[in-house]
């Protein structure tokens, strides 16, 4: 195994949600789970956990108002203590009964004010936790032909996304999340990779898209949407969460971990896996049935080996076999990366670092779940609208 391979992994930085560790689910049913976080501050602290025992989800995503604090910065000094950091400000303007037919984009311009103060407070936000990205999703759309001018919309949201763009720092990003559909089901205003490149790049360059693995159409290759905006310069980040169906957000790399790994080949591919090629890889997940620390470790986890696999590709075979155009033999070097078993290199890793090389044997035995449920009686948990 190369020392490359092994500084790749050691170095390699997953976020985790705030919202992962609370209350959700579907719009059908919110299972409550005994232990869950009350506040921002027991988010932070189970997201400290899985921290401490993969080492490498150092930050945290916030989505406002969900984790609405009076103070952002004493907040991300909690966090500071907790051996963490805040990561990307998610901001909300899909849960007012006023974003009934849009936020940014809604044919009320006082609507549309009111969506905008609230994008612009995030960024506040990220002024007083030191965060730099503040991350956009829309749900905004139409249900019904004729509902609304199309046209109109896409005006509306350039001009809104224009004024935020314009009040970020100069270390602070937008990312600018697509989905297909869900809860718009005729038109939604940004509905594709292709639609949030276009804002993007009439934005400027601190304007990158977001790719939610859950938000393409069955059969959707993500792994093309990703060399696309690679080569572009304007993939800003991840929401991983796995799907079988539509926007499921089970977690990363169960549904399909053919696909997670072919998405990371592409990230391992064009060298855009560490830091400095500034991309967040966050987890975007609900865990309604399962105990949700050990899903976002188990996603962790997922990652990970995802990642390693990617790295085990031979790149120079690979490149000899494209060249040579033996169509066979390159499948063929993917497919050896793909079937080896990464979990020993992994846990070797993590063992060099001190860590438990079995992090969920390790929370298992920790003691952390019965002491959340034994501690965290009486308040409010907090979920979706919490
Ligand atoms: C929308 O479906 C989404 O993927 C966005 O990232 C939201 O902010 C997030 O889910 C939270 O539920
Ligand atoms: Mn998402």
């Amino acid at each position: 195994m190369s020392e490359a391979v092994r500084e790749a992994l050691r170095g390699q930085r997953i976020e985790t949600p705030s919202w992962a560790y609370a209350n959700s689910g579907t719009r059908f049913k919110v299972f409550a789970q005994a232990g869950v976080p009350r506040t921002p501050e027991e988010k932070l602290a189970d997201a400290a956990v899985v921290h401490r025992l993969t080492g490498v989800a150092p930050t945290v995503a916030l989505h406002i108002p969900w984790d609405r604090v009076d103070d952002y910065g004493k907040l991300a000094g909690y966090a500071r203590d907790l051996g963490i950091r805040i990561g990307a400000i998610n901001s909300n303007v899909f849960q007012d009964d006023d974003y009934k037919l849009g936020s940014v984009t809604n044919p009320d311009p006082a609507v549309r004010r009111k969506a905008t103060d609230h994008l612009l407070e995030c960024v506040d936000v990220m002024d007083a936790t030191g965060s730099r990205d503040l991350k956009l999703w829309f749900s905004d759309g139409t249900n019904y032909p004729g509902q609304d001018d199309i046209r109109a919309r896409q005006d509306r949201l350039a001009e809104a996304l224009g004024e935020v763009y314009r009040r970020l720092g100069p270390d602070q990003r937008m990312l600018l999340e697509y989905k297909l559909f869900e809860p718009a089901f005729y038109t939604t205003d940004v509905p594709d990779w292709g639609t949030a490149y276009a804002h993007c790049v009439e934005l400027g360059p601190k304007a990158t898209v977001c790719i939610d693995t859950g938000h393409h159409a069955p059969g959707t290759n993500i792994e093309f949407i990703v060399a696309f905006l690679l080569r572009a310069g304007r993939l800003g980040a991840f929401d991983f969460n796995s799907r079988f169906y539509a926007d499921d957000d089970l977690m990363v790399g169960a549904a399909d971990p053919f696909q997670l790994f072919r998405i990371m080949h592409e990230i391992v591919a064009a060298g855009a896996l560490g830091a400095e090629a500034g991309i967040a890889f966050m987890l975007d997940q609900c865990h309604n049935i399962e105990p949700k620390i050990p899903a976002i470790i188990r996603s962790v986890l997922n990652v990970q080996e995802a990642t390693a696999k990617a790295l085990l590709v031979d790149a120079k075979a690979l490149a000899d076999a494209q060249r040579a155009g033996d169509v066979l033999g390159a499948n063929a070097v993917l497919m050896d990366a793909f079937a080896t078993d990464v979990r020993p290199l992994l846990a070797e890793l993590r063992a060099e670092q001190g860590l438990d090389p079995d992090p969920l044997a390790a929370y298992r035995a920790s003691g952390y779940a019965e002491k959340i449920v034994a501690e965290r009686v009486g308040g409010e948990q907090a979920g979706w609208g919490a």
